[in-house]
């Protein structure tokens, strides 16, 4: 991004057009926010507060920064003295995942004990665990820049027209080979692809299952690469024999010549497959994971240019950064730190036993997680003590005891590394914080001083982080000729994903066959399942990203609540018919753990069975207010205890009929 200032103000915040990937556009959302409510006195938190009003009515005095971290740490104290500090809960995601205001702030949290909310239970947990199981790895993708040498494309479960913008208008549109997306919906990324195959929700399995029945019958299994890289393929080879593409249309819903034309062009390749996140969050999402990222192993599709697999390009050593050295990992307790899943966490917070002191920053948990009924209520203990830190108030600082104000990308230096491409990117301090607003890894450099915490490693300095991690990194840069460059390609050629064959298994191979998985207590295989359809009467409900809303970041921005109108929800004409409902209808949207009022939009986008509703809204003021997450039971998938989100079950009515009695 470049930033515009005059009489040192900012005046824009624009796209750089030299920027390598972005080639000077922002997204929508970030050019409208960042040029808005981000650099916006009246709507930013601009001085830390403490509450004064029944806990959750919103009620703050300001008070000053001293006093503030003096009374948060003299309660943490008698918090660690009678309860232990793994009462202290950590929450902390997505507000900005850049190197030191993500990051850093983990040095305090491991010296203090805390337990952590272990962050990607909320995401992609349970993909991470099964691609460990298989590749040793799941954070070691594909080089998008080898794009240009791939003859396929296969976009499986993500929806970069929303969730990577970038990648939606150059990347794939750019790229020679053939793009095949594989989701439930018609999104714009999958009606502008070659081919778009529609399965059902959580039936993914089944379908690469029938892909591999189809490719190993057309003589299509790499034998050599197997002999080479693969251990259980002869485990694996008779489970392909029931899975021919007249089953596999039947459990997944795609045409069986569709599976027949995509298996083919896989794996003649070179392919490239990009595993998105919206894939796994499934209560079989694992195994889902496990069977797709068969595809490469089995068709030689890896190991050389145009070729692999993505799910995140998040290993930080691939950028040269030393994450362990940033995160303080020494400071914590031998084994790691006490965590727990988001899907536990409203239980872990409704039981003061386990918890009396919770920490939110870099996230909006109520509007996030699952069983927002359970949540808020927990979240108003008043012997919780709550500290957010947050840019903006939000439906969880609301909730807080201390609020306090963190300042913005915009107003300090740091690094990126972004978790598609390989990029390394200095953000370098356009602008002072606002109001009295700090960076979240001084927050936590001033509260350690107020706890007497002595070690040097928390009071270590953002220019001294910074030049150690350029100084380890062995990139030949300073942070400042990095940020003259603005981002640099990390390597700087592309990289053939395990160009050396060489996997972090036990076996060194890829290991379809696992020993390590059936020691966890799953199959030793991955397997041909499906999850059944919904029960009579239920749809299943995905909630996706909003191209408008980046999470809930976003869900306060005017221009954007006035853009995007109210939620709503869409159905399948037919579903929609059956339930009586047409075009603008308020519907009930109902289960077993919460209801929302949701605006029906009909659409053929969806397949029968699937409604469609959003994530990323505020909940509003309102004691009432909820978003889709109130419909979340926080039902953990297979691996990971990761949210399964996109297997959650609702029944939709219209809103009058649901009033009498339904
Ligand atoms: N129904 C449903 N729910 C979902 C999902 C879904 O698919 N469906 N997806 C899930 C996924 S993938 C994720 S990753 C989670 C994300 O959930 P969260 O991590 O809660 O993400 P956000 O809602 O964007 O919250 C980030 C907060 O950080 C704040 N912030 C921004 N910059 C800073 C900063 O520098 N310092 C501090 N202290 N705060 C800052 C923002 O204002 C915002 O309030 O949501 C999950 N929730
Ligand atoms: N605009 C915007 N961008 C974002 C975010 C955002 O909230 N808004 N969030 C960011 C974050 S934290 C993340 S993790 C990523 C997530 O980005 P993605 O990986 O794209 O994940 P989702 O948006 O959850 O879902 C992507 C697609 O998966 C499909 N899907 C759901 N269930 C299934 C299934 O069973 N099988 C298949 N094949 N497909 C399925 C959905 O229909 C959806 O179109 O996006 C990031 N980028
Ligand atoms: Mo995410």
């Amino acid at each position: 991004m470049l930033v515009h200032r005059r009489d040192g103000l900012v005046t824009a915040v624009r796209g750089n057009p030299t920027h390598a990937v972005s080639r000077g556009t922002l997204c929508g959302k970030c050019s409208t926010a960042y040029n808005r409510e981000w650099r916006d006195p009246r709507r930013r938190l601009s001085q830390p507060m403490r509450r004064t009003g029944a806990k959750g009515a919103g009620r703050f005095e300001p008070i000053s920064w001293d006093t503030a971290l003096a009374e948060i740490g003299q309660r943490l104290h008698h918090i660690i003295a009678s309860h232990g500090a793994q009462s202290i809960l950590n929450a902390h995601y997505t507000g900005t995942i850049s190197l030191l205001a993500g990051i850093a702030p983990m040095r305090f949290f491991h010296r203090l004990g805390a337990t952590e909310v272990t962050p990607d239970t909320i995401c992609n947990m349970a993909g991470h665990v099964a691609l460990r199981y298989l590749y040793g790895s799941s954070v070691d993708g594909f080089d998008p820049r080898t794009a240009e040498d791939a003859a396929c494309i296969v976009v499986w479960g993500a929806n970069p027209h929303a969730s990577a913008p970038h990648a939606h208008e150059y990347w794939l549109p750019e790229a020679r080979g053939k793009v095949v997306v594989v989701d439930p919906i018609r999104t714009p990324t999958a009606a502008q692809a070659d081919i778009h195959l529609q399965p059902f929700p959580g039936s993914d399995a089944a379908l690469a299952f029938a892909l591999l029945h189809v490719i190993q019958r057309e003589g299509l299994i790499d034998s050599a690469f197997i002999a080479a890289h693969v251990q259980g393929w002869e485990e694996l080879e008779p489970l392909l024999g029931a899975c021919d593409p007249k089953w596999g249309a039947a459990v997944t819903g795609v045409p069986a010549a569709l599976i027949e034309e995509v298996a083919v062009l896989y794996a003649l390749g070179p392919s490239l497959l990009w595993l998105g996140q919206g894939l796994q969050r499934q209560s079989t999402g694992g195994n889902v994971m496990r069977a797709c990222g068969l595809l490469p192993a089995l068709t030689g599709n890896l190991c050389k240019p145009g070729a692999g697999f993505l799910y995140l390009n998040g290993n930080l050593r691939q950028r040269c950064m030393d994450e362990e050295y940033l995160a303080g990992t020494h400071l914590g307790l031998r084994g790691g730190a006490p965590s727990i899943s988001h899907m536990d966490f409203a239980a872990a917070l409704e039981d003061p036993a386990r918890s009396r002191a919770l920490f939110v920053w870099n996230m909006n948990p109520l509007a996030s997680c699952p069983q927002q009924v359970r949540l808020r209520q927990a979240l108003q203990r008043e012997d919780l003590l709550t500290i957010a830190l947050d840019l903006f108030a939000t439906d969880t600082t609301r909730m807080a005891d201390y609020v306090l104000p963190a300042a913005s990308f915009l107003e300090f230096d740091d690094l990126i590394a972004s978790y598609f491409q390989l990029t390394l990117s200095a953000q370098v301090k356009a602008m002072e914080p606002m109001g009295s607003a700090l960076p979240n890894q001084e927050i936590f450099r001033r509260l350690a001083r107020a706890m007497n915490y002595s070690e040097p490693e928390l009071q270590e300095s953002d220019a001294s982080i910074l030049a150690t991690l350029m100084e380890r990194s062995g990139l030949g840069l300073t942070f400042a000729s990095l940020a003259e460059r603005g981002s640099i390609w990390v390597p700087e050629q592309p990289a053939v994903q395990f160009a050396g064959g060489v996997f972090a298994t036990p076996s060194g191979r890829i290991e379809i066959a696992s020993a390590r998985a059936a020691a966890d207590g799953y199959p030793r295989l991955p397997q041909a399942w499906s999850d059944p359809r919904p029960t009579a009467g239920h749809l299943r409900l995905l909630s996706p990203a909003h191209a408008w809303l980046l999470n809930t970041s976003f869900g306060n921005v005017r221009q954007i609540e006035n853009r995007i109108g109210e939620a709503t929800i869409a159905l399948h004409p037919a579903d929609a018919a059956e339930r009586h409902l047409a075009e603008g209808d308020s519907a009930l949207v109902h289960n077993s753990c919460g209801r929302l009022e949701l605006k029906v939009v009909i659409s053929d986008e969806l397949p029968r069975g699937v409604a469609l509703a959003h994530k990323g809204r505020w909940l509003g003021t309102d004691a009432a207010g909820a978003n889709v997450n109130v419909l979340n039971p926080g039902e953990k998938s297979d691996m990971g205890e990761s949210t399964a989100v996109h297997s959650v079950e609702v029944s939709v009515a219209p809103l009058a009929v649901a009033f009498h009695g339904h």
